[in-house]
């Protein structure tokens, strides 16, 4: 069994830009720099057989290169008390089409749909009971940055979950128009 799920990474350069970020928040757990991608549809574990026919599809989809533009913080909430701490990605249609297009493929195929509305972000941290002022002003400090990229290409990535970080590892990268 593998675990995937199709993203697009980010420039090293700004990855490295991101991570500096990572301060201001106790108990923080930040995400490593070679770890901060967007998600376009998590997958999970699935057998040889069907990442296999995963792949067939994704390298048959077709769409155009865009630009894509990280602007915004936020945070998602989880369970009881885990927070998501994230940079925002503007839902610019050509990147709400790719995802279409990736959900519609995969469907196509035979995987359950995705039930959750897709909120395009960059996970920066995973918090837990951060305290409120720190967060709040990490937010204010952040909530302004923006920044364009080129995208001209998406990703197959496998995630092996161990002990430590996740190991992202890009299995097949698949070039847009
Ligand atoms: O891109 P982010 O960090 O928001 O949280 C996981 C990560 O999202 C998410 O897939 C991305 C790559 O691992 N993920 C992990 N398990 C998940 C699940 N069961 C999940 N998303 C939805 N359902």
């Amino acid at each position: 069994m593998i675990r995937l799920f199709v993203g697009i990474p980010l420039p090293p350069s700004l990855q490295q830009r991101l991570v500096s970020f990572a301060a201001g928040i106790p108990n923080a757990h930040w995400t490593p720099a070679e770890n901060l991608h967007l998600t376009l549809r998590f997958v999970g574990e699935v057998d040889e057989a069907v990442a296999n026919s995963i792949h067939d599809a994704l390298a048959e989809l077709q769409a155009p290169a865009f630009t894509m533009t990280v602007a915004g913080c936020g945070t998602f909430e989880g369970g009881r008390r885990a927070i998501t701490l994230w940079l925002g990605v503007e839902r610019e249609p050509a990147l709400l089409r790719l995802r279409d297009k990736v959900e519609s493929a995969l469907v196509r195929i035979g995987l359950p749909p995705e039930g959750r509305r897709f909120q395009p972000h960059i996970t920066l941290a995973r918090l837990k009971d951060p305290p409120l002022p720190k967060l709040q002003s990490f937010i204010a400090g952040h909530n302004l940055f923006r920044e364009s990229v080129p995208v001209a290409s998406f990703v197959l990535f496998s995630s092996h979950l161990g002990r430590g970080e996740p190991i992202y590892t890009a299995e097949a990268e698949y070039p847009l128009g």
